[in-house]
């Protein structure tokens, strides 16, 4: 008897019509022969060795550089649970349409089985996937994303309670390009793209978009968010998870490197994207990371704003999408040392820093083996997670949100995630800079309906004896001028010390119509450049703003019709109450 896991593996050879097919063991010997084959073929460039040992470039197809959101489905039988915030096609509709696109798409390639582990091997949180895919680029990937190979299988056996992704390069047209989710059969298809988000089918799409629809169904929470603990001089440790979109700085705030002034802290980093979040025995919310690495965005980072990830990348990676100098090293804007005199840009052709144009593809990425990490938390792989004291929504904004403030309790923290908005980046296609409401960080990743979801982070703080209290942050709030008010990076850490303080009750705030906001000298700001009418202009709260921003909401609120939660439309109207009066 075949297992569910073979049958299935047969029925798509016989409909994608393979040359191969080989079962990835996660092995280093398979790997070496995985890329010595991609050196040969040009799939992957060798850097340089004795600076960057086990260390690759790849170049994408120059139209596949991003996700691609409107190609991207959630295919629901009702067309409601998918809610306002997916493109939705049918089921029925789905497989035939891109069933179709599947038909001999491997023709002359290979056909891997790769099955992997979302979470530490031996958690009970854990979940299974198989990922069939033809780029042997994916393969390389999700050994480092994930717990790859053998180990899955053994914890498969005949089981199958595995989620299926199936996935081939087809032809990389964006015109024949889908990515399909049934999350009510927990199958992925994902054809015409080998770019991360949209190809590493463990990642976006199982651990994000199937999991919050598993998460509901059980409930817990699969969130878009980092997990890091900070130690204080005193030892004392605590977790805070945080959800920003995409390219909002989630990896250099996971590690970030305390600063000179702020002596004897530590911070501890658990996961740099996804979050899968359980309550405990204890009444409380623990965390696990379900990844095993890093897929971060390059430019930009450098040895001042993230020294920890520069440590990590130095050996064993993948690099997709940056340039490449005369040594052999890869290059990106903002790298340490300036640009090159020369070099050859993502797409491969001749740069010098005269040419006007960016060497490397602004949503270029290193994908990084998470142990590799300096600040790697030692309970990083505890079957059990790690217990979360703080969560904090944050976003990109010029204007309106002030650097911190807290919510009321976990029903108005609800309504501070279901509120927010950020400025779009490099990470999908589209438009850059322009503020799109991105409730949790989650709308291009929540597997359901998001009226649902509000109310499904409702429900999850009636079952927690102990909640985490929630934040608000925003590091990039600007003077009207344009000039970043705040440092960010490093000195972050001064707002997550106000963060553990309220959270212990060791420090008071200010109760305006928004939520608590510190007292301006309650974020100590000794040796910055920050002045205290800078620091005011970081907390103020922005009455006409609000009054705006509140009206927003409530259009925005009114799309999920009888799905939102009441609750989550009451809140909008007692701040909208609160303003006034
Ligand atoms: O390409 S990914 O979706 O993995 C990166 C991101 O957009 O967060
Ligand atoms: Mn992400």
């Amino acid at each position: 008897m075949p297992t569910p896991l073979e049958h299935w593996v047969d029925q798509v050879a016989a409909h994608t019509h393979p040359k191969h097919i080989q079962w990835c063991d996660g092995s280093d010997t398979e790997n070496q022969r995985l890329i010595e084959r991609m050196l040969e073929t040009g799939t992957l460039i060798e850097l340089n060795q004795k600076e960057y040992p086990a260390c690759y470039l790849h170049r994408s197809d120059p139209t596949d550089v991003a996700r691609t959101e409107h190609l991207t489905f959630v295919c629901t039988v009702r067309k409601e649970d998918a809610g306002p915030n997916n493109n939705w096609m049918a089921p029925a509709d789905a497989k035939e349409k891109v069933g179709a696109l599947f038909a001999g798409s491997m023709k002359g390639r290979t056909l891997y089985v790769v099955p992997y582990i979302m979470g530490p091997v031996t958690s009970p949180y854990s979940q299974i996937g198989v990922e069939i895919t033809d780029s042997p680029y994916v393969v390389a990937s999700m050994r480092i994303m994930t717990r790859m190979g053998q180990a899955a299988l053994d914890r498969l056996g005949a089981s199958d309670n595995f989620v299926k992704g199936l996935h081939s390069l087809g032809d990389l047209s964006p015109d024949r390009r889908f990515i399909v989710h049934l999350p009510e059969e927990r199958v992925i298809w994902s054809i015409g793209s080998g770019y991360g988000g949209n190809a590493l089918l463990g990642k976006k799409c199982f651990a994000l978009r199937i999991g919050s629809f598993m998460a509901r169904q059980e409930g817990w929470l699969a969130e878009h968010m980092l997990i890091l603990g900070v130690e204080e001089p005193s030892g004392r440790t605590t977790y805070i998870a945080a959800a920003f979109p995409s390219a909002c700085g989630k990896t250099n705030l996971a590690m970030l490197v305390p600063p000179e002034s702020e002596k004897g802290y530590k911070v501890w980093t658990v996961g740099e994207d996804i979050a899968w979040m359980h309550t405990g025995p204890d009444g409380r919310l623990w965390a696990i990371n379900p990844e095993a690495g890093f897929f971060g965005v390059a430019p930009g980072t450098n040895w001042h704003t993230n020294p920890n990830v520069m440590a990590t990348i130095a050996k064993n990676s993948l690099y997709t999408n940056v340039a490449l100098t005369p040594r052999g090293t890869p290059y990106w804007e903002g790298m340490d040392g300036g640009p090159p005199a020369e070099a050859v840009d993502w797409q491969g052709k001749p740069w010098t820093p005269h040419n006007g144009v960016k060497a490397a593809h602004p949503n270029s990425r290193f994908t990084t083996p998470a142990r590799q990490c300096p600040s790697i938390s030692p309970q990083w792989e505890n079957p059990k997670g790690v217990p979360i004291s703080a969560i904090l929504f944050g976003g990109r904004r010029a204007s309106l949100i002030p650097l911190v403030y807290q919510s009321l309790n976990w029903q108005h923290g609800v309504f501070l995630g279901a509120t927010m908005a950020s400025e779009t980046t490099a990470a999908a296609t589209g438009k850059v800079g322009v503020v799109r409401r991105d409730p949790m960080a989650m709308l291009p990743f929540c597997g359901y309906n998001m009226g649902d979801y509000f109310g499904h982070w409702l429900d999850m703080g009636r079952r927690l004896q102990q909640a985490p209290q929630v934040f608000r942050v925003n590091w990039f709030r600007q003077s009207p001028e344009g000039k970043f008010l705040w440092p960010g990076f490093g000195e972050n850490l001064r707002v997550l010390r106000w963060v553990l303080a309220r959270v212990h009750g060791e420090v008071g705030a200010a109760e305006t119509p928004i939520g608590y906001v510190p007292h301006s000298n309650d974020i100590d700001t000794s040796g910055l450049e920050v002045s205290p009418a800078v620091m005011q202009a970081l907390l103020a709260v922005d009455h006409d703003g609000w009054v705006e921003a509140a009206a927003g909401q409530r259009k925005f609120f009114e799309q999920f019709g009888e799905h939102l939660p009441r609750q989550i439309w009451q809140e909008n109207e007692t701040l909208t109450r609160r303003l006034r009066g």
